[in-house]
Protein backbone atom coordinates (compact mmCIF):
# COMPACT_ATOMS: atom_id res chain seq x y z
CA UNK A 1 0.00 0.00 0.00
CA UNK A 2 1.25 3.54 -0.41
CA UNK A 3 2.51 5.83 3.03
CA UNK A 4 -1.03 6.49 4.91
CA UNK A 5 -2.04 10.09 4.48
CA UNK A 6 -2.01 11.27 8.09
CA UNK A 7 -5.84 12.22 8.66
CA UNK A 8 -8.01 8.82 7.97
CA UNK A 9 -11.75 10.45 8.85
CA UNK A 10 -14.31 8.09 10.07
CA UNK A 11 -17.74 8.25 9.00
CA UNK A 12 -19.65 6.54 11.70
CA UNK A 13 -23.39 6.91 10.59
CA UNK A 14 -24.74 7.10 14.07
CA UNK A 15 -23.55 10.91 13.98
CA UNK A 16 -25.60 12.01 11.16
CA UNK A 17 -29.68 12.16 11.60
CA UNK A 18 -29.45 11.48 7.41
CA UNK A 19 -27.45 9.96 4.84
CA UNK A 20 -27.75 12.57 3.52
CA UNK A 21 -25.63 14.81 5.55
CA UNK A 22 -22.90 11.98 6.13
CA UNK A 23 -22.74 12.24 2.14
CA UNK A 24 -21.98 16.25 2.48
CA UNK A 25 -19.75 15.30 5.47
CA UNK A 26 -17.77 13.26 2.92
CA UNK A 27 -18.07 15.51 -0.12
CA UNK A 28 -16.69 18.38 2.67
CA UNK A 29 -14.23 16.27 3.59
CA UNK A 30 -12.26 15.39 0.72
CA UNK A 31 -12.34 18.93 -1.07
CA UNK A 32 -10.24 19.83 2.27
CA UNK A 33 -8.14 17.19 0.90
CA UNK A 34 -8.62 13.91 3.23
CA UNK A 35 -8.28 11.42 0.90
CA UNK A 36 -8.54 8.15 3.48
CA UNK A 37 -12.20 7.74 4.65
CA UNK A 38 -14.14 5.12 6.78
CA UNK A 39 -17.72 3.75 6.24
CA UNK A 40 -18.87 3.01 10.50
CA UNK A 41 -22.37 1.95 10.94
CA UNK A 42 -23.07 -0.55 14.21
CA UNK A 43 -26.74 -0.42 13.81
CA UNK A 44 -28.04 -0.06 9.96
CA UNK A 45 -28.95 -3.48 8.47
CA UNK A 46 -26.74 -4.47 5.22
CA UNK A 47 -28.76 -3.58 2.98
CA UNK A 48 -28.94 0.05 4.16
CA UNK A 49 -24.72 -0.25 4.70
CA UNK A 50 -24.80 -1.24 1.13
CA UNK A 51 -26.92 1.94 0.01
CA UNK A 52 -24.76 4.00 1.44
CA UNK A 53 -21.36 2.37 0.78
CA UNK A 54 -21.78 2.37 -3.05
CA UNK A 55 -23.51 6.10 -2.63
CA UNK A 56 -20.31 7.16 -0.81
CA UNK A 57 -18.49 5.57 -3.62
CA UNK A 58 -20.30 7.07 -6.49
CA UNK A 59 -19.64 10.47 -4.85
CA UNK A 60 -15.92 10.23 -4.24
CA UNK A 61 -13.29 10.60 -7.07
CA UNK A 62 -11.26 7.51 -7.34
CA UNK A 63 -8.65 9.22 -5.74
CA UNK A 64 -10.22 8.51 -2.33
CA UNK A 65 -9.54 5.16 -0.69
CA UNK A 66 -12.79 4.21 0.99
CA UNK A 67 -12.61 1.18 3.82
CA UNK A 68 -15.58 -0.32 5.27
CA UNK A 69 -15.57 -1.01 9.09
CA UNK A 70 -16.19 -4.94 10.21
CA UNK A 71 -18.11 -6.30 6.84
CA UNK A 72 -15.81 -7.51 4.09
CA UNK A 73 -18.88 -9.01 1.98
CA UNK A 74 -20.39 -5.43 1.72
CA UNK A 75 -16.42 -3.92 1.16
CA UNK A 76 -16.40 -6.02 -1.80
CA UNK A 77 -20.08 -5.57 -2.91
CA UNK A 78 -19.48 -1.49 -2.97
CA UNK A 79 -16.33 -1.86 -4.61
CA UNK A 80 -14.21 -0.18 -1.50
CA UNK A 81 -10.62 -0.30 -1.50
CA UNK A 82 -10.40 -1.90 1.93
CA UNK A 83 -11.43 -3.04 5.12
CA UNK A 84 -11.02 -2.25 8.55
CA UNK A 85 -11.86 -5.32 11.54
CA UNK A 86 -11.76 -5.26 15.30
CA UNK A 87 -10.73 -7.65 18.07
CA UNK A 88 -14.49 -9.50 17.73
CA UNK A 89 -14.32 -9.36 14.16
CA UNK A 90 -12.90 -11.92 11.30
CA UNK A 91 -9.47 -12.60 11.63
CA UNK A 92 -7.26 -10.52 9.79
CA UNK A 93 -6.41 -13.84 8.00
CA UNK A 94 -10.14 -14.71 6.99
CA UNK A 95 -10.36 -11.32 5.74
CA UNK A 96 -7.44 -11.16 3.82
CA UNK A 97 -8.86 -14.35 2.43
CA UNK A 98 -11.80 -12.77 1.00
CA UNK A 99 -10.23 -9.27 0.30
CA UNK A 100 -7.60 -10.90 -2.07
CA UNK A 101 -3.69 -9.42 -1.68
CA UNK A 102 -4.86 -5.95 -3.09
CA UNK A 103 -7.30 -4.45 -0.88
CA UNK A 104 -5.89 -2.79 2.27
CA UNK A 105 -6.78 -4.15 5.28
CA UNK A 106 -6.81 -3.10 8.73
CA UNK A 107 -6.91 -4.56 12.11
CA UNK A 108 -7.65 -2.46 15.33
CA UNK A 109 -5.34 -2.71 18.86
CA UNK A 110 -5.90 -2.40 21.89
CA UNK A 111 -3.07 -3.31 23.99
CA UNK A 112 1.27 -4.29 23.00
CA UNK A 113 -0.07 -7.98 22.89
CA UNK A 114 -2.74 -7.66 20.35
CA UNK A 115 -0.34 -5.21 18.55
CA UNK A 116 2.75 -7.62 18.56
CA UNK A 117 0.13 -10.29 17.42
CA UNK A 118 -1.36 -8.41 14.67
CA UNK A 119 1.96 -7.57 13.43
CA UNK A 120 2.33 -11.07 12.76
CA UNK A 121 -0.49 -11.03 9.87
CA UNK A 122 -0.68 -9.72 6.52
CA UNK A 123 -2.70 -5.87 7.55
CA UNK A 124 -1.49 -3.66 5.70
CA UNK A 125 -2.06 -1.05 8.92
CA UNK A 126 -2.25 -1.40 12.47
CA UNK A 127 -4.70 0.92 14.90
CA UNK A 128 -4.02 1.53 18.81
CA UNK A 129 -6.40 3.21 20.58
CA UNK A 130 -8.12 4.50 22.32
CA UNK A 131 -5.25 6.58 22.71
CA UNK A 132 -7.53 9.29 24.99
CA UNK A 133 -10.81 9.18 26.01
CA UNK A 134 -13.83 8.76 23.54
CA UNK A 135 -17.33 8.52 23.51
CA UNK A 136 -17.44 7.74 19.90
CA UNK A 137 -17.36 3.72 20.78
CA UNK A 138 -19.78 2.16 22.94
CA UNK A 139 -17.71 -0.02 25.81
CA UNK A 140 -13.80 1.43 24.89
CA UNK A 141 -11.04 -0.38 25.92
CA UNK A 142 -8.73 1.47 28.50
CA UNK A 143 -7.05 4.42 27.28
CA UNK A 144 -3.78 3.38 26.21
CA UNK A 145 -2.19 7.57 26.19
CA UNK A 146 0.87 8.60 24.10
CA UNK A 147 2.96 6.24 26.05
CA UNK A 148 0.85 3.37 24.38
CA UNK A 149 1.11 5.19 21.10
CA UNK A 150 5.36 5.30 21.48
CA UNK A 151 5.04 1.50 22.68
CA UNK A 152 2.92 0.72 19.56
CA UNK A 153 5.61 2.43 17.43
CA UNK A 154 8.62 0.31 18.88
CA UNK A 155 6.50 -3.04 18.00
CA UNK A 156 5.52 -2.56 14.45
CA UNK A 157 6.80 -1.12 11.20
CA UNK A 158 3.57 -1.26 9.64
CA UNK A 159 2.01 1.90 9.10
CA UNK A 160 0.43 3.29 12.31
CA UNK A 161 -3.13 4.52 13.33
CA UNK A 162 -3.75 6.17 15.96
CA UNK A 163 -7.48 6.44 17.19
CA UNK A 164 -9.62 8.19 20.32
CA UNK A 165 -10.39 11.61 21.57
CA UNK A 166 -7.82 12.81 18.98
CA UNK A 167 -8.86 16.26 17.98
CA UNK A 168 -7.00 19.11 16.35
CA UNK A 169 -5.33 20.14 19.28
CA UNK A 170 -4.07 17.01 20.12
CA UNK A 171 -3.58 15.70 16.96
CA UNK A 172 0.46 16.65 16.82
CA UNK A 173 1.33 14.80 19.85
CA UNK A 174 0.00 11.81 18.35
CA UNK A 175 1.76 12.10 15.36
CA UNK A 176 5.01 13.16 17.33
CA UNK A 177 4.78 9.89 19.25
CA UNK A 178 5.17 7.82 16.70
CA UNK A 179 1.69 7.02 14.75
CA UNK A 180 1.78 8.05 11.08
CA UNK A 181 -2.08 9.40 11.00
CA UNK A 182 -4.80 9.58 13.10
CA UNK A 183 -8.12 8.37 12.72
CA UNK A 184 -10.84 11.10 14.37
CA UNK A 185 -14.61 10.58 14.21
CA UNK A 186 -15.99 13.46 16.29
CA UNK A 187 -13.83 16.50 15.63
CA UNK A 188 -14.57 16.36 12.50
CA UNK A 189 -18.59 16.27 12.81
CA UNK A 190 -19.60 19.78 13.43
CA UNK A 191 -17.57 21.82 10.44
CA UNK A 192 -16.24 18.65 8.31
CA UNK A 193 -14.35 21.29 5.88
CA UNK A 194 -12.75 23.41 8.64
CA UNK A 195 -11.91 20.76 10.73
CA UNK A 196 -10.24 18.99 7.96
CA UNK A 197 -8.38 21.66 6.79
CA UNK A 198 -7.19 22.41 10.17
CA UNK A 199 -6.11 18.87 10.84
CA UNK A 200 -3.99 18.63 7.97
CA UNK A 201 -2.65 21.98 8.26
CA UNK A 202 -1.41 20.68 11.79
CA UNK A 203 0.05 17.64 10.51
CA UNK A 204 1.69 18.43 7.52
N1 LIG B 1 -12.00 2.78 18.25
C1 LIG B 1 -11.25 3.17 19.28
S1 LIG B 1 -11.68 4.72 19.81
C2 LIG B 1 -12.88 4.87 18.61
C3 LIG B 1 -12.91 3.71 17.86
C4 LIG B 1 -13.83 3.45 16.74
C5 LIG B 1 -13.75 6.08 18.47
C6 LIG B 1 -13.00 7.28 17.97
O1 LIG B 1 -13.88 8.39 17.87
P1 LIG B 1 -13.46 9.87 18.34
O2 LIG B 1 -14.77 10.64 18.32
O3 LIG B 1 -12.50 10.41 17.33
O4 LIG B 1 -12.90 9.75 19.73
MG1 LIG C 1 -15.20 -3.91 14.09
Amino acid sequence: MNPLPRLYAILDAAYFSDAGGMFTAAEELTSAGCTLLQYRNKSGSARRMLDEARELRARLGAGVKLIMNDRADLCLAAGFDGLHVGQDDLSAQSARRILGPARWLGVSTHNPEQLAEADQTSADYLAIGPVFATSSKANPDPVVGLEGVRRARELTRKPLVAIGGITRANSRSVIDAGADAVAVISDLIREPRKSAEEFLRVLG
